[in-house]
C-alpha cells in the first residue's frame, strides 16, 4: 500500500486503494452493484449492469447539504461510474423526499478555517469536474427543493425531469450575500443563455419548476410520481445514440468551461477561503443561518 498523498482527503485516498481501507467498497450483487461505503453511506450508487445505467442518490437528510465528506463521496462515485465500461448513463436523484439538494453546506463556510474552506472548495471543485465532464449520459431527477448547489448538480447534467408543485430551484447566492463562482455562472449561461442568466444571479432568483421550464432552466416538468418514469423513458432516446459520437460532441461543447477552472483550482479555491472569509461575509451567513431557523420557530 503506498504512502498517503499529501493534499487528497484521506476518505478519498481510501476510495481510490490509495491508503488501506476504512470502511470503502464496492459489492457486487447481479445485476446490481453497488458502490457504497459503510457507515457512510451519503452517496448511494445502485448501478444496473443490464440496462448499463447508474443511479446515484443523495442521502444526507433532512437537506442533502453538500459538505467535504459527501463531496468527496459523489467524487468518488462519479470516478468509478467513469471508469466502469459497462456504465453508459447516470441519474442523479435523492434517497430523501421532498428535496434534491439544499446546496452546499453553509456550517462549511460559517466559521471555518481557511485550511478546511480550500479542503472543501477543493472536493466540490472535483465533485463538478467529475459530473460536467462525464462522459456518461447524466440526468437529473429533482423530486424537491434545488437551491443553489443542487441547481448546480441539476444544471451540470444533460437533462433534467423536475417535479411539479411547491419544490424551487435557482442559483440564489446573492441572497446569503455571497456570489456565485464564475464556473456556476458559465453553467448558467449554457444553459439559460445571458440574458436570464444575468436576472436569476443579481436577483438570486428561486424559480418553481413551471417557471423553470418557460426558460430552460429544467426540460420536463411532471408530477412527482412521475420524475423517475419519465427520466427512463428519455434516457432511451439518449442510449440509442452512439456512445463515441454523442461523448465527442459533449466534450467539444463542454471543454471550454471545464478547463476555464481546471486551468485555476488552486486560485479558485484560495479566492473562495479569502472571500468567505470576509467578517462582512461571514456576518451574512450568520443571518441567513438565523433566519433558516426563524422560519421554523
Ligand atoms: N446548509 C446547511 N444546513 C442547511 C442548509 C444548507 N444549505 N439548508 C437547510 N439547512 C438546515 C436548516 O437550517 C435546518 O436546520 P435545523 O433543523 O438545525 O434548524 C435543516 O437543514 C432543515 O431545513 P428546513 O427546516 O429549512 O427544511 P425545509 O424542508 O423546510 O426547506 C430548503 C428546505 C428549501 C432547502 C430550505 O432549508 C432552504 O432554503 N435552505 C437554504 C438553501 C440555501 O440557501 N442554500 C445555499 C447554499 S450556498 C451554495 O450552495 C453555493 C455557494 C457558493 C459560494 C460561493 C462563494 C464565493
Amino acid at each position: 500500500m503506498a504512502a498517503p498523498v499529501r493534499g487528497m482527503s484521506l476518505l478519498r485516498q481510501a476510495c481510490l486503494g490509495l491508503v488501506r481501507p476504512t470502511g470503502a467498497q464496492v459489492c457486487t450483487q447481479v445485476p446490481y452493484r453497488c458502490y457504497s461505503t459503510p457507515g457512510v453511506g451519503q452517496v448511494q450508487v445502485d448501478m444496473n449492469s443490464e440496462t448499463g445505467v447508474a443511479t446515484v442518490r443523495l442521502n444526507r437528510p433532512p437537506v442533502n447539504s453538500l459538505n467535504l465528506d459527501v463531496l468527496t463521496e459523489l467524487g468518488i462515485a462519479l470516478e468509478k461510474l467513469d471508469a466502469d465500461r459497462t456504465c453508459r448513463a447516470m441519474v442523479l436523484a435523492s434517497a430523501v423526499p421532498g428535496i434534491f439538494s439544499a446546496g452546499l453546506d453553509i456550517l462549511e463556510m460559517y466559521q471555518s478555517t481557511p485550511e478546511r474552506c480550500v479542503a472543501f472548495w477543493r472536493a466540490l471543485q472535483d465533485a463538478w469536474l467529475g459530473l460536467y465532464g462525464s462522459r456518461l449520459v447524466t440526468m437529473a431527477a429533482i423530486e424537491g427543493h434545488s437551491p443553489a448547489g443542487g441547481c448546480l448538480l441539476a444544471m451540470s447534467c444533460d437533462y433534467r425531469v423536475m417535479a411539479d408543485g411547491k419544490f424551487q430551484i435557482g442559483l440564489n447566492e446573492t441572497r446569503l450575500g455571497i456570489v456565485a463562482p464564475f464556473w456556476f455562472e458559465d453553467v448558467m449561461l449554457n444553459t439559460i443563455g445571458h440574458r436570464e442568466t444575468e436576472k436569476a444571479l443579481q436577483l438570486g432568483a428561486m424559480y418553481s419548476a413551471q417557471q423553470a421550464l418557460s426558460i430552460g432552466l429544467v426540460d420536463k416538468v411532471v408530477p412527482l410520481a412521475e420524475v423517475m418514469p419519465t427520466v427512463q423513458g428519455e434516457l432511451k432516446n439518449w442510449l440509442q445514440i452512439p456512445d463515441a459520437a454523442r461523448v465527442i460532441t459533449k466534450t467539444s461543447m463542454r471543454k471550454q468551461v471545464l478547463d476555464r477552472l481546471r486551468s485555476q483550482k488552486e486560485k479558485d479555491a484560495q479566492f473562495f477561503a479569502d472571500f468567505i472569509g470576509r467578517d462582512s461575509v461571514q456576518r451574512s451567513l450568520g443571518a441567513y443561518i438565523a433566519s433558516l431557523q426563524k422560519r421554523k420557530s
